[in-house]
């Protein structure tokens, strides 16, 4: 997202009362860079907010377009009900993702079973969408140890706490595939601010080098926290890094899931075809807090977030379907009680998860535990009885 930092001058945050140089500048000049990429065609897109068609070339067929409705729903699902279930104390602190569904589920949808998903914290919706089951992540975001463990028939590792760490170990991944002569591939998701760390580099040039079967998606969202994407890099078009590695990189409009599962698409077929890594930057917004836990009218003023609602990836593909008559007003609203109730039935199954001992906090670590892990999970047995 275009944010130049020299545009920003340090204004009195009149929320706090402090100097910031951060807000309301930073909101205003990334609602404007967006415009201004959408406008230029510097972003990828194949529908615009208002859901009209920019590529009619290249629509995916109708059943390629609910799937993604579908899985944008899901996520969304999980999101709002996240909100009210934290607020109920029956979940705790997770970051949402509201806003960003089409970042997610457009570029996971892109993977089959066989691929490998490296998500951050902030991916739920890719690890829907690859399958990853709706009551496990509950459990996840219960700590219960019912949500560590990954299911046997999914390369889905668990949600990245420590920023950009899984960039080089998705490289790794990707270059066992390639050496056992698979056709598998790697995703890794990484925010804005995981792209200024060192291991975002490493890994994109150990990738370009050994031609890893790696898709690298960058979802700025604009945020890293409380800084902005201007803060952090005065580069204002973050795909672009990916030319100091020699491999390909594509801005896409993070809102548009048809964009995103275009593109990554392309970078899933070249990659199985041993064709190299490709960076993806979706464009797209953080419309809600870090975490549940985070109060983001302490940096941001919440009118300006709302503005990114105009450009809402789910009522946008929501509209282009009714408009295409690829759904109808029944078959949406049978679509949505679907969704609704298989969140419901998968919240029933995480309810009856029996509740974790302390000794299974050493669970899940190893395949193997080590004798250090044995003697500590001893003596914290001991110690319960
Ligand atoms: C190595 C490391 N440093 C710092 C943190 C603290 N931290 C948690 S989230 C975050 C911001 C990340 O922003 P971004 O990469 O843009 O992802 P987003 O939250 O926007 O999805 C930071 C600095 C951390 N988790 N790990
Ligand atoms: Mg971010």
């Amino acid at each position: 997202m275009a944010r130049k930092s020299s545009t920003v001058t340090p204004t009195k945050d009149a929320l706090q009362g402090r100097e910031s140089t951060e807000t309301p500048a930073a909101f205003q000049a990334a609602e404007a860079a967006y415009n201004q990429a959408e406008a230029s065609g510097e972003l990828f897109q194949i529908l615009a907010p208002d859901g009209a068609v920019v590529r009619p070339d290249l629509l995916p067929p109708a059943e390629t377009r609910l799937h993604l409705y579908r899985q944008m729903r899901r996520a969304r699902q999980f999101d709002e009900r996240g909100w009210v279930l934290y607020r109920q104390g029956r979940l705790g602190v997770f970051p949402p993702f509201g806003g960003m569904e089409a970042s997610q589920c457009g570029t996971a949808a892109a993977l089959t079973k066989n691929d490998w998903l490296f998500p951050t914290y902030r991916d739920t919706g890719a690890a829907l969408t690859l399958g990853l089951p709706i009551a496990r992540t509950l459990a996840y975001w219960r700590t219960s140890p019912h949500g560590w463990a990954m299911p046997a028939d999914l390369k889905v590792l668990p949600f990245y706490i420590p920023i950009a760490t899984q960039y080089p170990q998705a490289v790794g991944a990707a270059l066992a595939e390639k050496r056992q002569g698979t056709q598998n591939v790697a995703m890794a998701f990484i925010g804005d601010g995981g792209s200024s760390e060192g291991d975002f580099h490493e890994a994109l040039n150990f990738a370009g080098a050994l031609n890893a079967p790696c898709i690298f998606i960058l979802q700025n969202n604009g945020w890293a926290i409380s800084v902005p994407t201007s803060t952090q890099t005065k580069a204002t078009n973050l795909s672009k890094r990916a030319d100091g590695y020699g491999i390909p990189g594509v801005r896409v409009d993070g809102n548009d899931v048809l964009a995103t599962w275009h593109v990554t698409d392309q970078a899933v077929k070249r990659a199985r075809n041993n064709e190299g890594p490709t960076l993806i930057e979706t464009v797209t917004y953080r419309v809600k807090a870090h975490t549940v836990a985070d109060d983001p009218s302490r940096y941001r003023t919440e009118d300006e977030a709302k503005k990114w609602l105009e450009k809402d990836p789910v009522t946008r593909l929501e509209q282009h379907l009714l408009k295409e008559g690829i759904l109808t007003e029944e078959s949406h609203a049978a679509l949505l009680k679907e969704v609704a109730e298989e969140f419901e039935a998968a919240l029933t199954e995480a309810d009856a998860y029996p509740d974790p001992t302390p000794a299974e906090i050493l669970d899940h670590v190893f395949a193997e535990p080590t004798p250090q892990l044995l003697k500590q999970r001893a003596e914290l047995l001991e110690e319960q009885a």
